[in-house]
């Protein structure tokens, strides 16, 4: 059986659930359920990343403890993501007694080898990003992330022999092209590895950090965030039992934004190596959202909630647009007006009125009973029919790349063939000549099954939407209907329900409607 183990980012609990750490959601799930959906054993995990400078502020600006701060944090984000039905198997916690223990285990297993040694070192250190720089990697004498200047320190810690690893990474990234994609980022990572990587700092002396996980042969530290936090996409399958393990860890394909391809990138594979570990099989990035072309931020009052976006839209348009209207990889922009295109145009229009249509019609000319099918079909039948296989072969070689926005053009080129389909045929001007009744009934079959075949297209994509076409066309939840030949799927007594508007159009001002949709 064919396995797919997928990973999100452990998102940090000193922020609320973004469109960002929603759009990498949206991404995971669509996947995850895409490979349930076609029989693959599936693992998929998400959670929260706990330990740190950046959290131990944020809990001390709440006036609160670490540990209740993180509690509630994390509970947050996990009610967000279960509101928005994101299908994870497991929700793990840095914080969780099990990943603590796997993280010192490994640490103790690496400092054994010889791979992790102490020093004393002085570095230009950025809290924001809780690391150290090089003066080449800064910009201005500035943190190109956070724009402020680092700060000098000077201190004795532990360090992670990363350097010994950097050639073996190398030949790894030469041998296995596709180990980061797309590919500019696999160049990044190249770029880094053919200059000198060092060494990293993986421990913070108590006396300026007490919030993480203690150095388990050293009780002055604890470990920095990265070598604890991206630990944890082995200790949770460890968690699930050494089967687990065995299963999902090769089949590894982890997402994750862009500003984290460093750590993932560099620092966890030359991990993986040093604890004699296989490493991941994929490292998926995306780019970055922008918001009306503006970045993303508290101050500017412009983040976008998930939650926000369920009540206005309803979740599968939000993530009919974050998936329709950018491409893997590359940045994309977060525009209301846009949305609200998209979805009049293509959930409202072309997708809501061709469930409804198919089903008023059904519904008024034979009481939502099926009707059967002839032995000869029209070559519009057959067009109809071809291009709904079509869109389902090239839909999974588009997911297979990624290429999520594809992959719903081709659901969309079926679409628009249906709704063709309908203007070629006429069944409303043909219901009016009673010799022609038999006809109808068939092109209605037609377009049933047209339906049912959407309904099995989309529900990685638009989960909700595919749940009520299938409610409406009549059909149990779990049957495996999609793999039945078209035409020989719906029995002739069947019933289907009466039509319900799907996306009921999201009304504009006049100036801003799009006279072609
Ligand atoms: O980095 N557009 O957590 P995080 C797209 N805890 N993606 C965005 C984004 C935006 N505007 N803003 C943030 C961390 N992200 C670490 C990860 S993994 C072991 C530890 C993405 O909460 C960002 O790229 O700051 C990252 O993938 C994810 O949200 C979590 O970011």
């Amino acid at each position: 059986m064919e396995r797919i183990y997928i990973t999100s980012p452990l998102y940090y609990v000193n922020a609320e659930p973004h469109l960002g750490s929603a759009y990498t959601m949206v991404i995971t799930d669509t996947l995850a359920r895409y490979y349930r959906a076609h029989g693959w054993e599936t693992f998929y995990l998400t959670g929260t990343d706990e330990h740190g400078d950046k959290i131990a502020q944020a809990a001390a600006e709440a006036r609160m403890d670490p540990k209740a701060f993180t509690d509630q944090v994390s509970t947050t984000f996990r009610a967000a993501w279960d509101t928005c039905g994101f299908t994870y198997d497991h929700f793990i916690r840095t914080t969780d007694a099990y990943h603590i223990r796997y993280v010192q285990e490994l640490l103790t297993k690496v400092h054994t080898t010889g791979d992790i040694y102490f020093d004393r070192y002085s570095g230009l250190y950025c809290f924001g990003c809780e690391r150290f720089y090089t003066p080449k990697e800064l910009r201005d004498g500035k943190c190109p992330d956070h724009l402020t200047e680092p700060k000098l320190i000077e201190e004795e810690n532990y360090f992670f022999r990363m350097s010994k690893y950097q050639d073996r990474l190398l030949r790894h990234l030469e041998e296995h092209p596709d180990f980061i994609r797309p590919e500019n980022f696999r160049n990044e990572v190249l770029a880094m590895l053919r200059e000198p990587i060092g060494d990293l700092c993986i421990s913070r002396p108590k006396s300026r950090l007490t919030w993480g996980i203690e150095i388990p042969f050293d009780q002055r530290y604890v470990t920095y965030v990265w070598f604890d936090a991206l630990i944890n996409y082995v200790s949770a399958l460890k968690y699930k039992g050494e089967e687990a393990f065995q299963k999902f860890w090769s089949e590894a394909e982890h997402f994750i934004g862009k500003d984290i391809l460093k750590p993932h990138g560099v620092f966890w594979p030359t991990m993986l190596m040093a604890a004699g570990l296989p490493l991941y099989k994929h490292l998926n990035v995306h780019g970055f959202w922008t918001v009306e072309g503006q970045k993303m931020s508290k101050s500017l009052g412009n983040v976008i909630s998930p939650l926000a976006m369920k009540e206005k839209v309803g979740l599968d348009a939000f993530r009919y647009f974050l998936l329709r209207e950018s491409v893997f990889g590359q940045d994309a922009d977060f525009r209301e007006e846009s949305l609200t295109t998209r979805y009049n145009a293509d959930l409202a229009n072309n997708l809501g009125n061709l469930i409804s249509r198919v089903l008023a019609m059904e519904e008024k000319y034979f009481d939502g009973v099926v009707q059967p099918l002839g032995q000869m079909w029209a070559k519009e039948d057959q067009e109809l029919r071809d291009r709904f296989r079509q869109s389902e072969e090239e839909l999974s070689g588009h997911m297979a790349q990624l290429q999520f926005h594809r992959a719903l053009e081709a659901v969309w080129a079926a679409i628009d063939q249906a709704n063709r389909y309908i203007v070629q045929t006429s069944p409303f001007v043909l219901i009016k000549d009673p010799a022609k009744r038999g006809r109808v009934g068939e092109i209605l079959h037609h377009l049933l099954e047209a339906l049912r075949m959407l309904s099995h297209m989309l529900a990685p994509f638009l989960p909700e939407t595919s749940k009520e076409i299938k409610d409406l066309l009549n059909l149990s939840e779990g049957a495996s209907d999609h793999q039945s030949p078209w035409g020989s799927f719906f029995m002739p007594d069947h019933k289907i329900k009466p039509p319900k508007a799907l996306f009921p159009r999201i009304e504009l001002p006049a100036e801003l409607d799009d006279p072609q949709s």
